[in-house]
């Protein structure tokens, strides 16, 4: 899937000889045959009340040889209405239901297209947030929400779980896989992920003239099979962040740069408290957006105060933010209302792929960058390495840019040393993070730094909160309930800085409902491919939800001794 149509490329030569010499080609003429590298994988979604969002669909469906029976062109709100706005954005669940959930299934089953469809693109002009009916206390809110964004339910249709409240039970069976998708359905026809969702999205108050197409949206597409220098990772961490927050340094923004260089690829790791600015041909971004203390203001990306937040970007990168609102809107919000830094901005000034959220994802419901931007830079299709690095399904998550997209150079080194911690994969009890002292106070064969599965069941677990029976208290709540009494106990010090407290916290939340690991040592869960239960043991038909959510950045000891994972510097207004 490299190149477009036509392009000069020696591969595609020998593809589509290949193609040719499989037969049915050969009688259909080559003036009709299906392009070698044609995608009928590809559901696109249009909006058909609004031009723009039409001539997005056709114009990305040219652009990767859809075929034309694969558009969907839905009716939803008033005909001709400004769906550049933020007004048309978010829709209610009973309104979801009939105008966008129900159409798409229905035009999948008769048209025989539910198993040949793995990929869905839906062009702006269709809704992104399906709004909870009530917003949940922030220690209920992972179990008890039922806000979603349109492109997470979209990927479970099918599987009778849209609409359901929170995460728990919903745990991505895709997540850190090493399978290409299309196997992956192959081996796992249940699995309640059916399809990568990807939105063409972006600010639309300028239109292309002569395509007719939101400016920024056309751009988005172009620069997914566009040419231009390998340029640098940039990975800007935060030194001020502190407690539970610094977990987003150490286990989301460290390890990617680590995993990058090892990949052979140039990176630049600010560690210091700086919000980079003027960075030159960005191939990769990761950073605290507007959570980084040290941010210029809003719109937080672009040209502020003559600086450029955070420089110029090569075609085809991508870019995760630590933000919990990132995709909230894709229209531009008056400056002195802003919030949170958006994914849009960063799509304005040249990003061709982003991870973002409609709603509060909490940290550990993020995008991880270390596997996203891994896969990528090894040559996985861009909406595919985002479906491995997101944890949870039927959630807040979104994936802005064409699916399709792949790295121009992928990686030809492929190491036995993932994390570049001196310990090899195979002997590394905690393969993606580097851990050179592989300090495992239990034994267990996975290191404390990722190894908060406490009680040994096999899952990174909460009690919502609850610590009575003490038998019954959740791994999260075992380490906030040792750091609130001050007891020291090896296990539950996870970064092994001699103390439990905020910060072993925060790194355990990250695990939650996850196995502990990848590691080395158990072969159940090979480098890379966490072999995620698709249910978290023990959570079927509890309405769960956690305690864990979004305590607002800076929050510190917990109010109960339950968790409160924290979100990525929530603004939940
Ligand atoms: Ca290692
Ligand atoms: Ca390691
Ligand atoms: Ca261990
Ligand atoms: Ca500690």
């Amino acid at each position: 899937m490299s190149g477009k149509p036509g392009a000069r490329c020696a591969p595609c030569v020998l593809v589509f000889a290949a193609a040719l010499l499989s037969g049915p080609f050969l009688q259909t003429g080559a003036a009709q045959a299906v392009p070698a590298d044609a995608h009928p994988e590809v559901l696109i979604v249009v909006n058909a009340n609004w031009p723009p969002s039409v001539a997005i669909g056709e114009y990305y469906r040219k652009a990767r040889a859809v075929p034309e029976s694969n558009v969907l062109a839905l009716s939803y709100g008033p005909r001709r209405a400004n769906f550049a706005s933020s007004e048309f954005e978010t829709i209610d669940r009973a309104t979801f239901e009939a105008s966008i959930r129900d159409p798409v299934a229905a035009f999948l089953e008769s048209r025989g297209l539910k198993d040949k469809i793995r990929i869905i693109v839906l062009a702006k002009g269709l809704p992104l947030h399906v709004s909870g009916a009530v917003t949940p206390p922030l220690a209920t809110y992972l179990r008890d929400s039922t806000d979603a964004s349109v492109d997470a339910e979209l990927a479970i249709l099918f599987s009778g779980k849209d609409g359901s409240a929170g995460v728990a039970g919903m745990i991505n069976p895709y997540f850190d896989s090493d399978q290409a998708f299309a196997a992956f359905r192959v081996a796992q026809p249940q699995a309640v992920l059916r399809y990568l969702v990807a939105r063409l999205d972006g600010y639309a108050q300028e239109l292309d003239p002569k395509t007719g197409l939101p400016a920024d949206v056309k751009a988005l597409i172009d620069r997914a099979q566009a040419r231009g220098p390998a340029g640098t990772f940039l990975i800007d961490e935060d030194a001020a962040k502190t407690g539970a927050l610094s977990s987003g340094n150490r286990i989301f923004l460290g390890p990617t740069a680590a995993i990058l260089r090892n990949l052979g690829r140039e990176v630049r790791h600010d560690v210091t408290k700086e919000f980079v600015s003027n960075a030159k041909d960005i191939a990769g971004y990761a950073s605290w957006g507007s959570n980084d203390l040290a941010n210029p203001g809003p719109p937080y990306y672009g040209k502020i105060k003559g600086a450029l937040f955070p420089g110029s970007f090569v075609p085809r990168a991508i870019a995760v933010d630590l933000v919990s609102t990132n995709a909230r809107t894709f229209a531009p919000p008056r400056l002195e209302t802003y919030g949170q830094s958006l994914i849009a901005d960063l799509v304005h000034i040249g990003v061709s792929g982003a991870a973002g959220y409609v709603a509060e994802p909490v940290l550990s419901g993020c995008a991880r960058p270390y596997i996203l931007f891994r896969r990528y830079v090894e040559g996985v299709p861009a909406g595919e390495a985002y479906y491995r690095s997101t944890p949870y399904l039927g959630w807040v998550n979104v994936y802005v840019g064409d699916p399709l997209m792949t790295i121009a150079e992928p990686a030809t080194i492929h190491p036995t040393d993932l994390d570049g911690d001196g310990v090899p994969d195979a002997e590394d009890n905690c393969v993606e993070i580097p851990n050179p002292d592989q300090r495992d106070t239990d034994g267990d064969g996975i290191g404390n730094l990722c190894d908060p599965d406490l009680d040994k069941d096999g899952v990174v677990t909460t009690s919502w909160g609850r610590v009575f029976p003490p038998e019954a208290a959740g791994d999260i709540e075992r380490i906030a309930l040792a750091w609130q009494r001050d007891v020291y106990a090896p296990n539950y010090d996870l970064d092994g800085d001699g103390k439990v407290d905020a910060t072993d916290l925060g790194i355990a939340q990250l695990w939650l409902f996850l196995p502990p690991g990848p590691s080395g040592h158990r072969k159940t869960q090979g480098t890379g491919n966490a072999g995620v239960p698709k249910t978290a043991p023990g959570m079927q038909g509890r309405v769960t939800r956690d305690a864990a959510q979004g305590a607002p950045s800076g929050s510190r000891a917990p109010a109960n001794p339950g968790a409160t994972p924290p979100g990525p510097g929530t603004s939940r207004e």
